[in-house]
């Protein structure tokens, strides 16, 4: 290479550098001919943009290697799952417990990752006692909240989730039913970031959601609260869209067209928790346009996808990540770098076998016939209790709605349950679907998911789905 090739690489790279500011976990570059450069992981190609590229990432996988180094090649951003969220901090009144969190923390941050905090405030995953209040306490526990899992931060995170899904889906534009939306009334979202702005100036204040990737009622709702907060000076930096898509909620034509119009109110926008259900080809077009409308938007700061592997994902049988089961790099993984990297956008059309094609072929998903499937995982457990999730399959036609029954040891008691509507009759709890994820075309998931909080960590005994 001549003196002036080697010094037009090193000054691009020194300029990559300075844009994208300190280059985290997986920061080569690497020359290509002529005078593009193309990063070779996620991370590179996003700073080379000036922007991040995370994952959600759960502390018990931590230890598995090839998880770890996944993560530590390929991210230079990092969300906790579920280490931040209120049951886990606070799951007592007063009573803090940062372990797990702070292993996510500790790990993202001394391979020079940025961290997401998530979440501040949310209907899901919050202990029972804080449902319990009355209003004028529970908003001193909702603030003290705030305050002391800020502080403990503070200074260390990039953004956090200060409220998550407040909003109802649907045509109506309301604010979901929570115990703060009940008791406190619209004004509990304005008062989390104040108190949010007050334990940590230095965190970028974000509003998380799903369902608000396109424009629609419930987008427009969070529009009209962000303009809001805009005109009146109530601190707010970003607007975070989840972006969990499947075949039931496609990636939305005017997805890009959203996030500008939002950006366009002066908060930054971030693509917070992106998982796209498929595989091959069709699921490669579909992250290539997620990156695509952040990379046209000059406000949108970073992408983060909702795990490092399709094993572990939250609907794992949609294989809805850029890593499979076995950390190999899918199509949609291609096409994202591709994107990032500027190159060109269309992801191959046969792409490269991930995976030795299987010797015996593989079982039919869904079974056929009618009705619905469940199966089980338990997401996280620990001392007195655990997290589970329980997937339902529509089999080979449509449905319009689901109940499962699951049942329980006694002595276990169920502290929340998410996505889905539950009645309990002794150890029995009956689960059926949410307004917003009845409906499920033949062969299409959703998942519901509960927290178990006291007694032993044994996982219930699921019945069989019943469909409407
Ligand atoms: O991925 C998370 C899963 O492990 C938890 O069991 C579940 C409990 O609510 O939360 C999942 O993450 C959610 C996120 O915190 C908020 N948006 C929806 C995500 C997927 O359910």
């Amino acid at each position: 290479m001549s003196i002036k090739a080697l010094w037009h690489t090193a000054a691009r790279k020194a300029l990559v550098l300075g844009t994208a500011g300190a280059l985290a976990a997986g920061g080569a570059v690497v020359a290509l001919a002529g005078t593009a450069e193309a990063a070779s992981s996620l991370g590179a190609a996003a700073a080379a943009k000036g922007r991040y590229f995370g994952t959600a990432v759960a502390n018990n996988h931590l230890g598995e290697t090839d998880y770890a180094s996944a993560l530590n090649a390929e991210f230079n951003s990092v969300t906790p799952e579920n280490e931040m969220k209120w049951d886990a901090v606070e799951p007592n009144r007063g009573s803090f417990n940062y372990t797990s969190a702070d292993r996510v923390f500790d790990h993202a941050k001394s391979r020079g990752m940025q961290v997401r905090g998530h979440t501040l405030v949310w209907h899901s995953q919050l202990p029972g006692w804080v449902g319990s209040l009355a209003a004028a306490d529970l908003r001193t526990a909702m603030n003290n909240h705030i305050t002391q899992v800020m502080t403990h931060y503070k200074g260390q995170i990039y953004a956090w989730d200060v409220v998550n899904e407040a909003f109802q889906d649907g045509s109506s534009g309301a604010r979901r039913s929570s115990p703060f939306q009940d008791k406190l009334g619209n004004g509990f979202i304005e008062e989390a970031f104040r108190t949010a702005r007050a334990a940590d100036p230095a965190a970028k204040l974000c509003y998380n959601d799903y369902n608000t990737d396109g424009v629609n009622a419930k987008s427009t709702a969070v529009y009209n609260m962000v303009k809001d907060f805009k005109s009146r000076g109530v601190p707010i930096d970003c607007v975070g869209f989840q972006g969990h898509f499947n075949s039931q909620s496609p990636v939305p034509a005017d997805f890009q067209a959203n996030l500008q119009r939002f950006a366009d109110l002066g908060v930054d926008v971030q693509m917070t928790e992106v998982d796209i259900e498929g595989s091959g080809t069709a699921q490669a077009n579909n992250y290539a346009t997620v990156v695509r409308g952040c990379l046209a938007v000059t406000r949108c700061t970073g992408i983060t996808v909702w795990g490092v592997t399709d094993k572990y994902s939250w609907r794992a049988s949609g294989t809805p990540l850029l890593l499979d089961g076995s950390y190999q790099k899918k199509p949609a993984y291609t096409s994202v770098l591709d994107v990032l990297n500027g190159g060109t956008t269309t992801p191959p059309t046969t792409p490269p076998p991930t995976t030795p094609p299987p010797t015996t072929p593989p079982p039919t998903t869904p079974p056929g016939g009618t009705g619905c499937v469940a199966t089980y995982t338990t997401e996280q457990s620990w001392t007195g209790g655990y997290n589970g999730t329980v997937t339902i399959t529509a089999r080979g036609s449509a449905i319009n709605g689901w109940s499962v029954p699951l049942t329980f040891r006694s002595g276990q008691t169920v502290s929340t349950v998410w996505n889905g509507t539950s009645t309990m009759s002794g150890t029995q709890m009956t689960v059926r679907n949410a307004p917003y994820n009845g409906s499920l075309g033949a062969g299409a998931s959703t998942s519901f998911g509960f927290t178990v909080n006291s007694g032993d960590a044994t996982p219930p005994a699921v019945g069989a789905c019943t469909a409407s």
